[in-house]
């Protein structure tokens, strides 16, 4: 680990993620950090899983904390707490997000950024399902009009946050945490830039409602812009 003049490598990095029967996928996920972080990024699963997800995460170097499923947002926060490093990366276990855009995450942490954000709208996000393609524009329009700043893609799973704005936020949401990581750091005058990403086709069944989940983000989005900017 070495940290000059602010500049992190990826003895500074830590990938954290939920992890819900993603067999199908974790191993092709931690293979690519591997890979693209030559093996320095440390790995953070919080797993609810009944199947193989957490021999297969542990085999591969992964420290993985055991956790009743209770949604998205409690197994990410608490992975993002557990992270032991100063640049924290989030992702989803599902082959969706590219690994291998792990060093422009981290070069525009060096350049200055506080939140670096994948964002998958702008380039079409045509693997993603068409009813959540549409909410996600739709969540970023709204967020963008609460917050008075544009942003794309509210809901993205990949983006790298220095660890102490990590630590000094109150989080409270759940399904909508993607959300609420963007929108508060945002209203509080961070640098938070968004850079284009691909998305690809998932690999395993999805473990969020679009119907009952994007209403969750909905009101996230909602109650989160109005704290913020009530405060
Ligand atoms: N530990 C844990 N992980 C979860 C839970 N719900 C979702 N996840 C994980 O969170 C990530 C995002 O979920 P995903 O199904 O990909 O949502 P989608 O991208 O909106 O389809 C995946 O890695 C899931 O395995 C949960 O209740 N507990
Ligand atoms: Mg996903």
């Amino acid at each position: 680990m070495s940290e000059i003049d602010g500049h992190y490598d990826f003895g500074d990095v830590a990938v954290v993620m939920g992890t819900y029967n993603e067999e199908k996928a974790i191993g092709t996920v931690l293979d690519d950090i591997e890979r693209v972080t030559d093996g320095e990024a440390s790995v953070v699963c919080v797993d609810g899983s009944s199947d193989r997800t957490p021999e297969i995460a542990r085999e591969k170097g992964a420290q993985v904390i055991e956790q009743e499923p209770q949604g998205y947002g409690v197994a990410v926060e608490r992975a993002l707490r557990a992270a032991d490093r100063p640049v924290v990366v989030t992702t989803d276990c599902d082959d969706t997000y590219p690994m291998e855009r792990l060093p422009t995450f981290l070069a525009e942490i060096n350049d200055g950024a506080d939140v670096v954000s994948g964002d998958r709208l702008s380039r079409g996000a045509e693997t993603m399902p068409r009813f959540n393609r549409f909410g996600n524009h739709a969540f970023a329009v709204v967020a963008s009009l609460l917050v008075g700043e544009r942003v794309h893609d509210t809901t993205t799973g990949m983006r790298a946050y220095r660890k102490p704005i990590i630590d000094s936020i109150e989080w409270t949401e759940n399904t909508g945490l993607s959300a609420e990581l963007l929108i508060r750091p945002l209203c509080r005058g961070y640098d938070v830039r968004e850079i284009e990403i691909d998305y690809a086709e998932r690999a395993g069944e999805t473990k969020l409602d679009p119907i009952s989940g994007g209403a969750e983000i909905a009101g996230s989005i909602l109650r989160v812009s109005l704290e913020e900017r009530l405060a």
